[in-house]
């Protein structure tokens, strides 16, 4: 058996949260351990449809996942969340409803010229271009993480070797 806990992943659009946390789970499914991952792709087309990009949009968007999240981990499974979630305040807060140990901040730390120049969906572009306002790490904030349980550098380190690192912190720390 596992220890159900959320795996928070925060950085930049382009830094890897996304790759990383579908790596993440592949490696755990061999594992035999039970996951779910949320990311923008299935949270803000649903239930977060509603939403956009502003502080206030942002921030409850975060607060919704956070509270999935804690169901999903209460319910057994290993939870994977891929957003920016660019605002410490906000991580602070999902990690303020979540029990001791069951949330794990990942930050996936990138350059943005790396970032910018990995640009998968063009949007960086168009920031730059203006046709994207408010977009994190052009025009709008990303708060670092003062205390993330993990770092791992998707700029300096294979995908790989960023994948070991997560698996590896879930080992060492009894989660698997
Ligand atoms: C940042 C934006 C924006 C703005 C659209 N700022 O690379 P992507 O496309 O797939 O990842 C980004 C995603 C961010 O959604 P999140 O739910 O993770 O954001 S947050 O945690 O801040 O609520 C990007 C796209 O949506 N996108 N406009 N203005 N990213």
């Amino acid at each position: 058996g596992h220890k159900s806990a959320v795996l928070w992943f925060t950085g930049l659009s382009g830094a890897g949260k996304s790759t990383v946390s579908v790596e993440v789970e592949k490696e755990l499914y061999n594992l035999g351990v039970h996951t779910y991952r949320l990311d923008g792709d299935n949270v803000r087309h649903g239930l977060n449809n509603n939403l956009g990009f502003s502080a206030e949009d942002r921030a409850e968007n975060i607060r919704r996942v956070g509270e999935v999240a804690k169901l999903m981990s209460d319910a057994g499974l290993l939870t994977l969340t891929a957003f920016i979630s660019p605002y410490r305040e906000d991580r602070d807060k999902v990690r303020e409803i979540m029990n001791e140990g069951e949330f794990i901040e990942v930050f996936v730390k990138c350059d943005l010229d790396v970032c910018e120049s990995r640009d998968p969906k063009g949007l960086y572009k168009k920031a730059r271009a203006g046709e994207i306002k408010g977009f994190t790490g052009i025009d709008d904030p990303y708060e670092e993480p003062n205390n993330p349980e993990l770092v791992i550098e998707t700029d300096k380190n294979s995908l790989e070797e960023c994948v070991q690192q997560v698996v590896k912190h879930l080992k060492d720390k009894g989660y698997l």
